[in-house]
């Protein structure tokens, strides 16, 4: 897949302000600055079609993109913000847990975990809570940059096995910095768009 036009669509905190439910939507979840807006603006080779900072916690609102008219991709602001005062921390719970228990063209959600880390106690949370509810599957691992060739295949085992991946679970490690890994992303996207019937349309 060739990703020719991106904008921005909605910005929403609540239900009503969500786009018509006509697209497919994939949605990036992961914790504060992992790298989700990043990914964005790699996926779509636009340099600041996504908010991206050094301070985490910049993505605090659910910002649907509408790509190439025919389908989106939902960047769900970061969890694990400390600075973030806890009634914030669980109307950002409500929030999402609106998006993600309600939507029903949402098709998946992929999964976003630093390559350097093992996954935190949320990161396995929020895989579980994927898995419990059908959206699981996709995990990417981001900042590939930052490990060695030799390092990064010991970081993914560790990765997979911290989230209790199966062996049909995919990660895919990505670099923002080197532009590497998005063509894989790409294509396991489209699959899971085809996959929804929206094959002729890609
Ligand atoms: N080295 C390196 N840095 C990256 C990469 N991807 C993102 N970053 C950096 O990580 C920081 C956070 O990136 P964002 O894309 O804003 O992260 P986010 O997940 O959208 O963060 P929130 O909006 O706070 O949830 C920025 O300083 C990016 O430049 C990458 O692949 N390699
Ligand atoms: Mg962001």
């Amino acid at each position: 897949m060739i990703i020719k036009k991106s904008e921005i669509e909605a910005v929403a905190v609540k239900r009503t302000q969500y786009p018509e439910a006509g697209l497919k939507e994939i949605a990036f979840a992961g914790r504060s600055n992992v790298g989700k807006s990043s990914l964005l603006n790699l996926l779509t080779g636009k340099k600041s079609l996504a908010r991206v900072s050094g301070s985490p916690g910049k993505t605090r609102t659910i910002n649907f993109y509408r790509i190439n008219d025919e389908f989106r991709i939902v960047d769900l602001p970061g969890y694990g913000y400390a600075k973030v005062a806890k009634s914030m921390s669980r109307s950002w719970g409500e929030m999402i847990e609106n998006y993600l228990e309600n939507r029903e063209n949402l098709l998946k959600v992929v999964q976003l975990v630093d390559i350097r880390h093992a996954p935190s106690a949320q990161d396995i949370q929020m895989y579980e809570y994927l898995r419990f509810h059908g959206l699981d599957g996709v995990v990417v691992a981001t900042k590939a940059d930052k490990v060695s060739r030799n390092e990064l295949q010991k970081c993914i085992a560790v990765i997979r096995k911290m989230l209790s991946l199966s062996e049909t679970d995919i990660v895919i490690p990505v670099s923002a910095l080197k532009r590497t890994g998005h063509d894989k992303l790409l294509a396991v996207m489209e699959e899971l768009l085809c996959g929804s019937g929206a094959a002729e349309k890609l």
